[in-house]
């Protein structure tokens, strides 16, 4: 019997590495694994292995996941995760605050530590995005801003986060997933970040006909002192799966203004006469343009999740 990791899954074979070698396994599993859905084993599960039959999954620390909600499913991604890599882009596709809080919305659901890497600064236009608050907003909220080009790696960044050096320094010997909008440059980063030793660019990633560079599944990439999962660029951020009254939870910074306001059933919307945030803040500083950024990405998805029929949800 044999430990190992699951580092990619195609249909019913698994490609795993044995724990503490760096020998690669290939292994189908007992059909009761397997059996109803398609979550059972997932890339990063600790296994079994006995004659290159998977017998069993190890209990995950963690999942990456969504729930179906019209299914009544839970599906799974990815496992035992140690951080959540937010990749976005400074250039094209243009930077979406909401969506990077729908991101840090995940982490926290996850329960996996996130970190914000801003590619392509090779591009950066200052005229177009003020990246200075988009670290500040993260930084407040004591997430890491790393700032890259991944396709230039020797640009000297201009700004103040910090560089691709850090973040590699950072992801040492753990594992580490790569979540975006398609095209933000993932597949190029983790290249980046391992020195040239992978490249996911070139089409043995897994696709069918998208566009060029997409890759349509998840798998490990290994290089030696890191785990680094790629992923397929998300393309739905909805989060209509989520419970109304757990938001607040998702958004710590804003759990205080919340319990200030003194209706309780307060949206914190810019209609709501005498909300706390609405009123009580000071006017044009710094720190209530952070807060209120945020503050519109949760009514944003509070409004999302307040007009899905409870029905679904059961
Ligand atoms: N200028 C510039 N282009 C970049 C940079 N990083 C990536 N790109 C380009 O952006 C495009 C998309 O990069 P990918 O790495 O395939 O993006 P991805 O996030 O993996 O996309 P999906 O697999 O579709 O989710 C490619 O043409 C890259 O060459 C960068 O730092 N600067
Ligand atoms: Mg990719
Ligand atoms: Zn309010």
């Amino acid at each position: 019997m044999l430990k190992a990791r699951v580092f990619k899954s195609a249909k019913r074979d698994f490609e795993c590495k044995v724990d503490g070698s760096d020998e690669m396994i290939v292994a189908t599993a007992l059909g009761n694994l397997l059996k109803g859905d398609e979550n059972s084993i997932v890339v990063g599960d600790y296994v079994m292995i006995d004659n290159h039959v998977i017998v069993e999954v190890l209990p995950r620390n963690n999942e990456i996941y969504r729930l179906i909600i019209r299914e009544q499913k839970k599906k799974v991604t990815a496992s035992n995760c140690d951080l959540l890599v937010i990749v976005s882009s400074v250039s094209r596709p243009e930077y979406k605050r909401g969506i990077v809080d729908r991101f840090l919305v995940r982490a926290h659901q996850w329960g996996i530590r996130p970190l914000m890497v801003f590619n392509k600064m090779d591009e950066y236009d200052s005229s177009l995005l003020d990246i200075e608050f988009e670290f500040d907003r993260m930084n407040q909220l004591g997430i890491e801003c790393f700032e890259v080009s991944a396709e230039n790696p020797d640009y000297f960044p201009k700004y103040l986060a910090l560089g691709l050096a850090e973040l590699r320094d950072r992801l040492l010997n753990k594992t580490s997933i790569f979540l975006g909008q398609s095209g933000v440059g993932k597949s190029r980063l983790i290249s980046q970040v391992s020195n040239g030793k992978i490249s996911l660019l070139s089409n043995d990633v897994g696709k069918v006909g998208k566009g060029k560079h997409t890759t349509t599944w998840s798998e490990i990439v290994d290089c030696e002192t890191m785990s680094l999962i790629d992923s397929p660029g998300i393309r739905s951020f909805g989060v209509e799966d989520l419970l109304e009254e757990e938001l607040i939870t998702y958004f710590p910074d804003l759990e205080a203004g919340a319990v200030q306001c003194k209706f309780s059933n307060c949206s914190h919307s810019e209609e709501s006469k005498g909300c706390f945030f609405r009123t009580k803040l000071e006017s044009n500083s710094r720190t209530t343009q952070l807060i209120l950024s945020r503050l519109e990405s949760f009514c944003r998805m509070k409004e999302e999740i307040s007009s899905t029929p409870s029905y679904l949800k059961k």
